[in-house]
C-alpha cells in the first residue's frame, strides 16, 4: 500500500488536463501527488524531467492509502467511482467543505476574477464555444477561450489572467466533478445519447450536464430539447428554436426585407441576419448561431460585432467539412460526429441538398448508444451505410431492415467501397456516430485519413 500523505492533494490522470492541473498546483505551491491508472502512461518521463520532486504513482488506485488525503482531483477521463477512489465518497474537504473529490474546472471557479461563459450539450459545444469566443474577440474584449476543446481551462487562467471573459466548453466528465461553476451565463444545447457507458444512463448524464446551471446568473435553453431545461428556477433564461420564435425567444422565420422573403434569424419578431449569410450551413448551425447570441447579449456584447462574427466563420474541422468534389460526388468530413445526435443532424441537413443519394461511412465506438434512430432518415435519403469499427455488428442490426448495409474492416476499405458505388449528385459523409479510439488515436486523425485518401484519390485523377 502506497500511503499519499496526509494533507497532500492527489492529481489522478496524466494526461493533458492531469498535467494542466499539476502545473496549476506547482504554481500555487500546493503540495501534491500524481497518480496514473496505466503502468506506463505516454509522456512519464517528460513529466517525471518538469516536475523531479513530485511523487507519481502508476497501477491502480486500490493500491493507494487515501486515509489521509488532503483533496483528490480527477482528470475528466477518470471516473469517481473508479476502484479505490470508493473510500471518499460523500467526504468534504476541510478546507471549503466541498465534495473531496474534484475536477480541474473547480479549482478553475476558486481562481478566476472574470466572468465565465460556459456551454455543454451532447452536440454544438465546440462551434458555439468558438463562436461566442470570435463574437466577444469582434467587440474588442480580451476573451480566453477553452476548457474541453483547446487549451485547458487551467492553463488559459495562467496564460491570459486579465481576460475579460472565460468561455469554456464543458464535458459531462468536467461538470460531474464541478461543484458549483457560478457562470454569469451557461448554455445546454441538446441531449441525445452519448457517453452511456461512464454515466450508466441518460438520467445521469442529463444530470451531470444540468449541473451547468448551478448559480449560474443566465442560462440558454434549447426551446425543442425539453431534456435542457433546468429543474430548478433561473434569474434569466433565454430559449432558441429554429422555427419561428415566441416574444423573447431566439428563432428562425420568414421576413421579407425587401430584397423578397427568405429565413432570417429572430429575436422574438426582431429580424438579426438572412440565414444565407451564414457561412455555417444546416438548421442545426442555425441553432448554433441563435445559442451564441443569446449568451453574447446576457454579456453585453454589442449586435452589430456579434452579426459580423457570424457572418465571418466558417466552422471547425472535421464538422461537416466539404473536402473535395470528384465526379460530381461531394465528400464531407463530419468525424467529430461521433454520437447518434450529431449524425443525425448531418443526414438530415445533408440529405435534404442533395439531387443524388447519400452514402454514410459509420462505425467506431459506440459508448452504448442505441443506433435505430438513424434508420429512419437513412432509408429517406441514403444508397447505402458503409460499416466499419469495432461496433460495426450492432449498427448493422439497427439498420438493416431500413437501408442497404455494408460491413468492412476499416475506414479505408469504407471510402473504397463508397468510390465503387457513388454516382453523380450522391455524398459520401463520413458521420461515424462513434468515437474512433477502436482504430484511430482521436476524432482527428480518423477525419484526416479521410481527407488525405480523398485528396490522393484526386491527385490521381489528375
Ligand atoms: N486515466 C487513468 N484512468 C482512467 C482514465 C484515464 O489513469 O480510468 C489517465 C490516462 O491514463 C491518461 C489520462 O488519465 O494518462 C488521460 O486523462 P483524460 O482521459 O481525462 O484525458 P486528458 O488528456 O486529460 O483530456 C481531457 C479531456 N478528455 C476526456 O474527457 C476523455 C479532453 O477532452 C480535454 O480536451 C482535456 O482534458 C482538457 O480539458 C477530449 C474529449 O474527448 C477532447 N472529451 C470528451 C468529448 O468531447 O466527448 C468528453
Ligand atoms: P461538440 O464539441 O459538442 O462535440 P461540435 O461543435 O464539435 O460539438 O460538433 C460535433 C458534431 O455535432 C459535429 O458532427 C457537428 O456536425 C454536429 N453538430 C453541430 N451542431 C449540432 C447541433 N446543433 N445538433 C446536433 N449536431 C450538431
Amino acid at each position: 500500500m502506497h500511503k499519499v500523505p496526509a494533507g497532500v492533494t492527489l492529481v489522478v490522470g496524466l494526461g493533458v488536463s492531469g498535467r494542466a492541473i499539476a502545473r496549476h498546483l506547482t504554481r500555487k505551491g500546493v503540495p501534491y501527488m500524481v497518480a496514473d491508472t496505466r503502468t506506463a502512461p505516454p509522456g512519464l518521463d517528460d513529466f517525471r524531467a518538469a516536475h523531479p520532486d513530485v511523487e507519481i504513482h502508476c497501477g491502480p488506485l486500490t493500491q493507494l492509502d487515501l486515509s489521509e488525503v488532503g483533496e483528490v482531483v480527477l482528470s475528466p477521463g477518470v471516473a469517481p467511482d473508479t476502484p479505490g477512489l470508493d473510500s471518499l465518497v460523500g467526504r468534504v474537504h476541510d478546507a471549503s467543505g466541498e465534495s473531496l473529490v474534484v475536477g480541474e474546472i473547480a479549482l478553475f471557479v476558486r481562481d478566476c476574477q472574470a466572468p465565465i461563459a460556459a456551454i455543454t450539450g451532447s452536440n454544438a459545444k465546440s462551434t458555439v464555444t468558438t463562436l461566442l469566443g470570435e463574437m466577444a474577440r469582434a467587440a474588442g474584449w480580451n476573451v480566453a477561450v477553452g476548457g474541453n476543446l483547446g487549451t485547458p481551462a487551467l492553463d488559459l487562467l495562467h496564460d491570459l489572467p486579465d481576460a475579460d471573459l472565460y468561455v469554456l466548453e464543458l464535458s459531462s466528465f468536467q461538470l460531474e466533478t464541478t461543484p458549483c461553476l457560478s457562470a454569469e451565463t451557461a448554455a445546454f444545447l441538446n441531449l441525445s445519447d452519448d457517453h452511456l457507458d461512464r454515466h450508466g444512463d441518460m438520467s445521469g448524464y442529463r444530470a451531470a450536464k444540468l449541473s451547468i446551471f448551478r448559480s449560474a446568473r443566465h442560462g440558454v435553453i434549447n426551446a425543442e430539447d425539453p431534456m435542457t431545461w433546468p429543474e430548478v428556477s433561473m434569474p434569466a433564461l433565454d430559449r432558441f428554436t429554429t422555427h419561428a420564435p415566441l416574444n423573447n425567444e431566439w428563432g428562425v422565420a420568414e421576413y421579407d426585407d425587401g430584397s423578397g422573403e427568405t429565413d432570417w434569424l429572430m429575436y422574438g419578431s426582431e429580424p438579426l441576419l438572412p440565414c444565407h449569410a451564414l457561412r455555417l450551413k444546416g438548421r442545426h448551425n442555425q441553432a448554433n448561431a441563435l445559442a451564441a447570441l443569446a449568451m453574447g447579449r446576457h454579456l453585453g456584447l454589442p449586435m452589430p460585432a456579434m452579426l459580423g462574427a457570424l457572418e465571418r466563420f466558417s466552422g471547425l474541422p472535421h464538422r461537416g467539412e466539404v473536402v473535395a468534389e470528384m465526379k460530381g460526388v461531394i465528400w464531407i468530413n463530419d468525424s467529430k460526429g461521433t454520437n447518434v445526435g450529431a449524425t443525425l443532424a448531418a443526414i438530415d441537413g445533408v440529405g435534404a441538398t442533395l439531387s443524388g443519394k447519400l452514402i454514410l461511412l459509420a462505425g467506431g465506438v459506440g459508448k452504448g448508444a442505441d443506433f435505430t434512430p438513424l434508420a429512419m432518415p437513412l432509408a429517406r435519403y441514403a444508397r447505402e451505410a458503409i460499416l466499419f469499427g469495432r461496433d460495426a455488428e450492432s449498427l448493422q442490426c439497427a439498420l438493416q431492415d431500413e437501408v442497404p448495409t455494408c460491413r468492412v474492416t476499416d475506414l479505408i476499405a469504407a471510402m473504397e467501397r463508397a468510390a465503387s458505388i457513388a454516382e453523380s449528385g450522391d455524398c459520401v459523409l463520413l458521420s461515424p456516430a462513434c468515437a474512433s479510439l477502436d482504430q484511430f488515436v482521436n476524432y482527428q486523425e480518423r477525419g484526416e485519413t479521410f481527407r488525405r485518401w480523398v485528396h490522393e484519390r484526386l491527385g490521381r485523377q489528375g
